[in-house]
């Protein structure tokens, strides 16, 4: 963080630019392993574990056995904590269940909405540096609320063939019908056609590195919904000197320190501010064990001083951030005024580790900029709706003539017929 920026709105968007991503020359690896794994199933995920994940599985599917081991290897404390966040997690989505609408809408002619599960669904848990074990609360919890049937989860296996306990233990606490070691493209492709082992499913969750984005991008193209477009974490905090900027420093380093192409911006009407942060974060970034990765994020990312409230706030609704925490004054201008955002984290006690694991909030967000058309992970995520209607004779005689009208200057004389049948009928 080495640069203070004060940029003049036609250079908003060159300063909140994010780093684009190649997504063409992984495109044709990913059609590839779908196609094999369509024609080849569990044998193409074998060949490219082994390939990716340098290890032979006998058996790729997660035993009741290796639920129990992980069960003994993870601490009492831990799994409080987990309970903990589960359950705060099920309050929050629970309270997202809906009435059936229901309404008359001509005499006779009742119409209704009402929700139903999406019956299969897949969830995509990464391996890599950071066991994110969170991530199934997220995904599960709602999951099962919803009422899904079929929630298969893959991940991949460490050199051992292993999948970390705590992924484990959170998997089966959280109602996962399905474990399966499987990662990367080939997890995409075997939950979009179904393979022996993993189920096909519906609609696929998770995070993911760029190849497993692109693959959740082609898996539309057979059909499968996906949660949403997946980019790089970010993270944006608005403060003036009413924040704590140690407090302030450390959010910005959590999410720094998921990886080397985490956005971090700091929002700021006060230049002391801004100092504050940035000296505080030095002294603190040097403690992290994920250094490295959490200095390559910082050094990409922004510290921008605004002249003031508004110029703030449209800033941010421009740049449209993943998760977004307010640490000012006057919070009521900033959150009135919020129209594209995740995630929002108000005041100097919330931190957005709090929304990563255990206050109820989903962490599954939209980054990129799809705060503005996207909606974070919620129950509705798992769920579609669908509309009924019956209508009685009084019904079809209010508002028969009407159809039988729209369907003759629509020319469809077979629609216009299926009511002409009927008010026929009732002469
Ligand atoms: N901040 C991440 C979620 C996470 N953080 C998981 C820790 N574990 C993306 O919202
Ligand atoms: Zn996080």
């Amino acid at each position: 963080m080495n640069k203070i920026y004060n940029p003049q709105r036609v250079d908003w968007n060159n300063v909140l630019k994010r780093p684009t991503q190649t997504v063409a020359d992984i495109e044709g690896l990913v059609n590839g392993i779908f196609e094999e794994v369509r024609l080849n199933g569990d044998d193409t995920l074998n060949k490219y574990t082994e390939q990716f994940d340098k290890v032979v599985l006998e058996n790729m599917l997660v035993s009741k056995a290796e639920i129990e081991e992980a069960q003994k290897l993870v601490s009492d404390d831990l799994k409080e904590a987990i309970k903990l966040a589960k359950t705060n997690i099920e309050v929050f989505h629970n309270a997202q269940k809906t009435e059936r609408v229901e309404v008359e809408t001509a005499v006779g002619v009742s119409c209704w909405q009402e929700k139903r599960p999406i019956q299969k669904v897949g969830l995509y848990i990464p391996g890599g540096t950071a066991p994110l074990f969170s991530t199934i609360l997220m995904l599960a919890v709602p999951a099962t609320i919803a009422g899904c049937k079929e929630i298969v989860l893959c991940s991949p296996p460490d050199k051992e063939g292993k999948l970390n306990p705590a992924i484990l233990y959170t998997a089966n606490l959280c109602g996962v019908t399905k474990i399966v070691k499987v990662g990367g493209i080939q997890a995409i492709a075997g939950m979009t056609f179904g393979t022996a082992t993993i189920p096909q499913v519906y609609k696929i969750f998770g995070p993911g590195n760029q190849y497993v984005t692109v693959a959740k991008q082609i898996a539309t193209k057979y059909g499968v919904a996906i949660d949403m477009p997946a980019g790089p974490s970010e993270l944006l905090v608005v403060a003036d000197d009413s924040a704590n900027a140690a407090f302030v420093a450390s959010d910005l380093l959590s999410q720094a320190e998921h990886g080397v192409d985490s956005q971090v911006i700091l929002v700021s009407t006060s230049k002391s501010m801004i100092n504050a942060v940035e000296k505080e974060v030095a002294v603190q970034l040097e403690e992290l064990p994920r250094k490295d990765i959490a200095k390559q994020a910082i050094s990409n990312s922004k510290l921008i001083y605004v002249d003031n409230d508004q110029d703030a706030i449209d800033l941010i609704n421009e740049y449209g951030p993943e998760h977004y925490i307010v640490c000012v004054e006057n919070e009521d201008f900033y959150i009135d005024n919020t129209q594209n955002a995740g995630s929002v984290f108000i005041g100097n006690y919330t931190p957005e580790s709090a929304g990563d694991y255990a206050s109820g909030t989903n962490h599954t967000l939209p980054t990129n900029g799809y705060a503005k058309q996207y909606s974070g992970v919620n129950l509705d995520s798992f769920m579609k709706s669908m509309t009924f209607q019956k209508i009685n004779e009084k019904g079809i005689q209010t508002i028969g003539k009407a159809i039988e009208l729209m369907a003759e200057a629509e020319g469809l004389q077979a629609h216009k017929n299926a009511v002409t049948l009927r008010l026929n009928s009732l002469k």
